[in-house]
């Protein structure tokens, strides 16, 4: 996907910028030809429209810390949300004092971020928007799975079933090296598709991912996440997982 149509996808620049004149190595044109693109600078010229008026907060949980047990316990919930997730919000908020995200949306920053940044605003900025929409991604009610409805008839379509896409986010998750994320997506084509990133990156940084697209639901496979209690039993803990993921959520992202 194109850069500018990604990010005219996710709403984040307009019309006047996507119709603009082409970017270097943005030509479809060329593309066809088969000539390799030269590097994508990133977009020097960009300026947000909406400027952020106050620091990045910690959002609270819409739950208790043992609200999720006993597929996620009480400590590592605790631990990851006040303390993980708190040091990425604190950082970010240091990374973004200077600079040229000095007051940026996190939107913008994980839309315009580069390779070339650096890394504590890449990592900080990743690692608060992917735990934001972790915590909210899971519902101690339980998960019950959506037997009709746009996401159905999506996942339908894409995996053939909602088992098979279960058994690829569990492989891509499985298959992390390391620590990251494994995620369900959906591209501008609209068609959903699974991938998985290291580190913090994520689905919504099209100048370091090689798919990006629109999250609908991550799962965080760094040690931190599920150490205290299932030791190096990673697989265990993807699979329990499935028990609390809120399925409600996932849908209304996609609609
Ligand atoms: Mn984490």
């Amino acid at each position: 996907m194109q850069k500018r149509d990604f990010l005219r996808f996710l709403g984040i620049v307009g019309a006047a910028a996507a119709t603009s004149a082409a970017l270097p190595g943005c030509d479809p044109a060329k593309k066809a030809a088969g000539k390799p693109a030269p590097p994508q600078p990133p977009m020097p010229d960009f300026k947000p429209s909406v400027m952020r008026s106050k620091p990045f907060e910690l959002p609270a949980l819409g739950y208790s810390f043992d609200a999720l047990e006993p597929n996620i316990d009480r400590q590592t919930m605790e631990i990851h949300h006040d303390r993980h997730h708190k040091a990425y919000v604190d950082n970010l908020n240091k990374a973004t004092e200077t600079g040229r995200f000095q007051n940026w949306e996190l939107a913008d920053i994980l839309a315009h971020v580069t390779a070339d940044d650096a890394p504590a605003v890449r990592n900080n900025a990743g690692g608060h928007w992917n735990h934001s929409f972790f915590w909210e991604s899971m519902s101690p009610k339980g998960a019950s799975v959506p037997a009709s409805g746009n996401l159905s008839t999506a996942i339908a379509t894409a995996f053939g079933s909602h088992e098979k896409m279960q058994e690829l986010f569990t492989t891509a998750a499985k298959g992390v090296f390391g620590s990251g994320w494994a995620w369900l997506c959906v591209g501008a084509d609209k068609k959903l598709f699974i991938t998985s990133t290291p580190n913090q990156d994520n689905p919504l940084m099209p100048n370091l991912v090689k798919m990006p697209g629109k999250p609908l639901l991550g799962l965080d496979v760094w040690e931190h996440a599920y150490y205290l209690k299932y030791q190096n039993k990673r697989a265990d803990y993807i699979s329990n997982f499935w028990n609390v993921v809120d399925w409600g959520k996932v849908a209304a992202r996609l609609a």
